[in-house]
């Protein structure tokens, strides 16, 4: 063959060549877009998923805050007027049940009359609840010492309580800091406390709570043995522990005095009702999950209850134990 023809034949193969190169490549880009177009889609897709989920979470959670609002008012108007205890219904647990659309929904009531409110501290009786507060740490084994520190953090002056501390010692960390010198608005702020130490924290924070009052009254019916033991020198912790395993359903403060006298001495802060509660519940829906907390303010007056806040970090710690068979 000339050389002529050799030539041309080679330059076709290389045109034809650079074609299929060409045609590759644009398959190659094709189909990563599709691959990204496909993959942005399921991230939409999945995002309106968890979405859509969240927010049945959330409906079906106000549901249980509007069932924990009906429980306590029949409470008042119909079922236990007059006097709060741990038998009544709006004490027990709903179990978990299933949601029609698939997901359980679980939810419980809690009397914060029955806890030892840190605000209490700032409050008329300020000086009698920190020397309670003292002896509840102390029959915790924790550091009396706390007590200073967290009335300090909401008393409004700037006088230091004993092991405790005002602006001096905070302006000095880094970022410096005040106290806060009012009431807490949230059990966390425990946590800015001066030293503190987080295992201490989580062993006292379920006998305590934050109202948004600095003037209650325990409730004799619903009060936990710490609390119970904590408010005089004359109660034992065997006196408190007992009463609080019994089944308490006293139907005014007079009635439990003359079962328990020693407690005559702290007559003026006992009740056998109750105005704040907490409501918490744990919904699941699909793969999302939420928990709500949510404090309520029943009237006792009127019954009428006013929500005052709702916390939906607050973690859900279930009271049911379930038996599983094996
Ligand atoms: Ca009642
Ligand atoms: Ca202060």
């Amino acid at each position: 063959m000339r050389p002529q023809a050799l030539k041309q034949i080679s330059s076709a193969r290389q045109q034809r060549g650079l074609a299929l190169i060409s045609v590759l490549l644009v398959v190659a880009i094709l189909v990563a877009l599709s691959t990204q177009l496909l993959s942005n889609h399921n991230l939409v897709v999945s995002q309106h998923q968890n979405s859509f989920e969240q927010n049945q979470a959330l409906q079906y959670a106000y549901g249980a805050e509007e069932l924990a609002r009906q429980l306590l008012f029949d409470d008042f108007s119909i079922s236990g007027p007059g006097v709060d205890h741990l038998q009544e219904p709006w004490a027990q647990p709903v179990l978990p049940f299933k949601l029609d659309k698939g997901g359980y929904l679980e939810a419980q009531v809690r009397d914060l009359n029955g806890c030892f409110n840190i605000n209490s501290l700032a409050g008329m009786a300020g000086e009698d609840n920190l020397k309670r507060l003292k002896r509840l740490l102390q029959n915790l084994d924790l550091d009396p010492g706390l007590a200073d520190l967290i009335k300090d953090w909401v008393d409004a002056d700037q006088g230091v309580t004993g092991f405790g501390a005002e602006d001096n010692a905070y302006l000095g960390l880094s970022p410096p800091y005040r106290t806060a010198n009012q009431n807490m608005r949230h059990i966390s702020e425990l946590l800015l406390l001066q030293n503190i130490q987080f295992e201490d924290i989580s062993a006292v924070t379920p006998h305590l709570c934050v109202l948004p009052t600095s003037n209650n009254k325990i409730n004799v019916n619903t009060a936990n043995p710490s609390l119970l033991y904590s408010l005089d020198s004359g109660i034992s912790i065997d006196s408190a522990q007992g009463l609080a395993d019994s089944e308490r359903g006293f139907v005014d403060v007079s009635t439990f005095i003359d079962a328990n006298p020693e407690f005559e001495i702290v007559r003026p802060v006992l009740a056998v009702t109750s105005e704040y509660f907490e409501m918490h519940a744990k919904v699941q829906v699909g793969e999302s999950t939420m928990s709500i907390a949510s404090l309520f303010f029943r009237n006792e007056e009127t019954g009428e209850l006013t929500l005052i806040q709702r916390d939906f970090a607050k973690v859900f710690q279930s009271k049911i134990e379930i038996e599983v068979d094996r």
